[in-house]
């Protein structure tokens, strides 16, 4: 008994400071151990097997504690950031290529910049809304025949995917009153996805971004309006451009207008025949949109607008097809890299 005692001791001890500690249970000692039982008159093998099993239980307790000792401390010394060398690594990996950001998101930082750069706030715009914000508020009368213009996905529950970033104004209308009414003024930009439930060609999409401007002050004009716009065209494509408007209708706006560059030479524009493309909606905010949001149109005027960032970009690049960002393919994407 002792002896069981002594060895058990001494394997503890092993076990502790082993690297490998299972492989301590195959110890002679122990073999030595058990296969005394066989050897003993029956009266006694009863208490001496006891005392082998206890010792099995401890041993085994004392393998798993230094175990779990040995693995925490390997994930602790695992340095997770440290550089991957191909050539040292194992083999038949995939080969990594780096990442690059996608060409939206650039475009659409681009534009934020310019906006930022220009005064205006630049919030995101949300991604599922409601009736109230995509039509109430904008001064869409119910059954307007113009709400069906917008091919809106909507939930069962009559959640609406925003077809437009339109959907923003009441909102930053509502949360720039007190700005208002402290003798500052409304600018705010929201940029964000959209979605229509509409035939797809090269240069319509089911999910697109837009850019919603708002601006309102005591004194705001369509001048000012028509200089915004122009500075920030002339800002992202890095030239002076000449611009025009006629007269459009979206309930959102009174006068509402349409806004177009003339496509420059260095776009692939010719000096021949002139080309004008349509760029945004835009106009003066409608006195209904402005008391919806607690503003009073008395003494405040506003102006707004909202244009595609797809086809934006696509001028910029001489992207034919607008389905090209959304499809995935690296051979785009590189491009942009
Ligand atoms: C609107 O969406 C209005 N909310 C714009 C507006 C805002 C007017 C504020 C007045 C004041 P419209 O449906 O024309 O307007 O869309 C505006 C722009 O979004 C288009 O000029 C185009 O650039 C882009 N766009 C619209 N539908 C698609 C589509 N399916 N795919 C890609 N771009 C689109």
């Amino acid at each position: 008994m002792q002896n069981i005692d002594e060895i058990g001791k001494q394997l503890i001890t092993q076990i502790a400071g082993s690297d490998s500690p299972r492989d301590v249970l195959k110890a002679p000692e122990l073999k030595q151990l058990y296969g005394v039982i066989k050897t003993l008159p029956s009266g006694q093998r009863a208490v001496y097997g006891k005392r082998i099993n206890e010792l099995k239980i401890a041993l085994e307790s004392a393998v798993n504690a230094r175990e779990s000792e040995l693995e925490s401390a390997t994930v602790e010394s695992l340095d997770i950031t440290a550089p991957w060398d191909v050539n040292s690594g194992p083999q038949n990996l995939l080969l990594t290529e780096n990442g690059s950001q996608h060409p939206l998101t650039k475009e659409i930082e681009n534009v934020s910049d310019i906006f930022t750069r220009m005064g205006f706030e630049v919030i995101e715009s949300r991604q599922i809304d409601d009736d109230h914000h995509m039509f109430g508020t904008l001064n869409f009368p119910d059954n307007h025949p113009a709400r069906d213009g917008y091919d809106t996905f909507r939930t069962e529950e009559g959640f609406i995917a925003p077809a437009h970033t339109s959907t923003m104004q009441n909102r930053i209308l509502q949360d720039g009153k007190k700005k208002l009414e402290s003798g500052g003024q409304i600018g705010v930009v929201a940029i964000g996805r959209c979605f229509r439930n509409e035939d797809l060609d090269a240069t319509h999409e089911h999910t697109f971004h837009q850019c919603e401007g708002v601006f309102v002050s005591e004194t705001a004009t369509l001048g000012q309006m028509l200089g915004t716009l122009r500075s920030f065209f002339e800002a992202y494509y890095g030239q002076s451009l000449n611009i025009r408007t006629q007269p459009s209708y979206f309930p959102f706006v009174e006068p509402g207008l349409e806004f177009a560059i003339e496509k420059p030479a260095s776009l692939g524009g010719s000096s021949k025949d002139k080309e004008w493309l349509e760029m945004l909606g835009c106009g003066m905010i409608h006195p209904n949109v402005l008391i919806a949001a607690g503003i009073d149109p008395k003494k405040y005027r506003g102006f707004a607008w909202g244009g595609g960032i797809e086809r934006l970009v696509m001028l910029k690049y001489g992207i034919e097809d607008i389905r090209h960002f959304e499809s995935g393919k690296l051979q785009f994407l590189r491009e942009f890299a």
